[in-house]
């Protein structure tokens, strides 16, 4: 650090900010940023901060990384754009048979890009509806899916996502997820559970698809119970549901491994992806079995931009890294450093309910010892408190009570200590 955070030149930006961006849009750190990588972005005043969220899941292979930097160059000074659906180019093609390859299940697949995870979601729902001809959709409390329209609708948390933007989409139906720490339920009794509600309320008849999050992302990364994801897969199968795994936030190493179905044995018919596939650059996809994907008529998917070469030529960068393995390992390597630095915070402050995920997506539900009840206030406090410090921090939960770790999977152990450091002072300041 050379100056506090924000410094003089991060307060004229803001004042900038202020002056010229919608107020909708916000801003977790009061900082700007003008390079990164490595699990560092510098900020315009000098300052050098700690990235443990990397951009909300996205720079998994790193910021800037080398591989992708290069493809990007190459492909920008070639060209820039032609639109997919006019004048096709070779790249689009490649990145989707890769996907195809990437993603679970051994049975014949297509791919689909698109610009946004919400976009890719929203595109998903449309394929199983067309190609199941029913309409109804099951997602998950806490879950998020984006926040387009229909993604809203799907998307459990009011704020500040959906508050005052109705009406929403119709046909959506929510339903309980698998809450280890909260619902007291296995993974099975959990999905019985759910199951209930689906033939009482809704009618597997009428259910195009079924969709989740394999880690409940923005709901506060909750990890359900043993079993419970595979009992719903089973239900999907058994009543002619499209099953939908979100691996928008999951996906492309971030969990140790390449997908988070694949820890959960199981294998979805479509897959929503976007953040970690591009290094950064906005790309989204859906992938799944052939004859959902090909059901669709001619022309009706698609968009502008989907698929952008440019963003093409960064997820080839991206995706020979991730597809090499080693990430995976070192998504485990970095979820062994979280929890050996995290014990010991646990044993010391009743305030931490719970330290849960996989890989580089751990967090830490804090609640009131007394009660149990989410502590939403000493989580904004604790994040405050990094930030001043020069450690992106980011929260979450549907309680806003939730402390997550996202960090890029080229992080040094040196720089994750360094960043869990200030965690530990963070909770000696706010409760010592
Ligand atoms: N599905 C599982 O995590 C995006 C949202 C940040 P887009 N999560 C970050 C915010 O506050 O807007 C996400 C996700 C899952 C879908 C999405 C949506 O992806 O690329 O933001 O549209």
């Amino acid at each position: 650090m050379v100056t506090n955070i924000p410094g003089p030149k991060s307060i004229e930006l803001l004042a900038r900010k202020t002056a010229a961006v919608s107020a909708g849009i916000g801003a977790a750190l009061p900082i700007f940023v003008v390079a990164g990588g490595g699990g560092v972005l510098v900020d315009a005043d000098g300052n050098s901060l700690i990235d443990l969220g990397s951009g909300i899941a996205v720079t998994n292979v790193g910021n800037a990384a080398p591989t992708v930097v290069a493809k990007v160059r190459e492909q920008v000074g070639a060209f820039t754009h032609t639109c997919f659906m006019v004048t096709p180019y070779e790249l689009y093609v490649d990145v989707c048979e890769r996907l195809n390859a990437l993603t679970p299940g051994d049975f014949e697949k297509r791919t689909a890009l698109f610009n946004s995870g919400a976009e890719a979601v929203e595109n998903a729902v449309k394929i199983a509806r067309h190609a199941t001809r029913r309409t109804a959709v099951v997602a998950f409390e806490h879950a998020y899916h984006g926040r387009t329209n229909l993604t809203m609708a799907m998307t459990s948390k009011n704020m500040p996502y959906k508050d005052g933007f109705g009406p929403f989409a119709p046909e959506i139906y929510r339903v309980a997820p698998s809450y280890p720490l909260r619902d007291g339920r296995d993974g099975p009794e959990a999905a019985a559970h759910a199951i209930r509600r689906i033939d009482r309320e809704i009618g597997p008849d009428n259910v195009a698809a079924l969709i989740i999050e394999p880690i409940a992302g923005e709901g506060g990364f909750i990890v359900p119970a043993p079993g419970f994801l595979a009992a719903l897969s089973q239900f999907c199968t058994d009543n002619g549901i499209v099953f939908i795994a979100d691996e928008v936030q999951t996906g492309f190493c971030r969990t140790g491994a390449t997908f988070a179905c694949e820890q959960e044995g199981i294998v979805p018919d479509l897959v929503t992806m976007a953040k970690g596939m591009a290094g950064g650059l906005p790309l989204a996809a859906v992938t799944g079995r052939a004859e959902m994907m090909d059901s669709v008529h001619p022309g009706g998917l698609g968009g502008t931009y989907g698929g952008n070469p440019v963003a093409c030529a960064a997820a080839i960068g991206a995706l020979t890294e991730l597809a090499a393995g080693h990430l995976n390992g070192r998504a485990r390597e970095i979820e062994a450093i979280f929890f050996d630095r995290l014990a010991p915070l646990a044993d010391k402050y009743p305030q931490i309910g719970e330290i849960r995920g996989r890989g580089a997506m751990i967090a830490i539900e804090l609640v009131d010892p007394a009660t149990g009840h989410p502590d939403p206030e000493l989580t904004a406090n604790l994040a405050k408190y990094a930030h001043s410090q020069a450690v992106v921090m980011l929260t979450a939960g549907t309680y806003g009570n939730v402390i997550r770790f996202l960090p890029p999977l080229v992080i040094s152990d040196e720089l994750l200590n360094e960043g869990l450091d200030v965690l530990s002072d963070a909770f000696a300041e706010c409760l010592d």
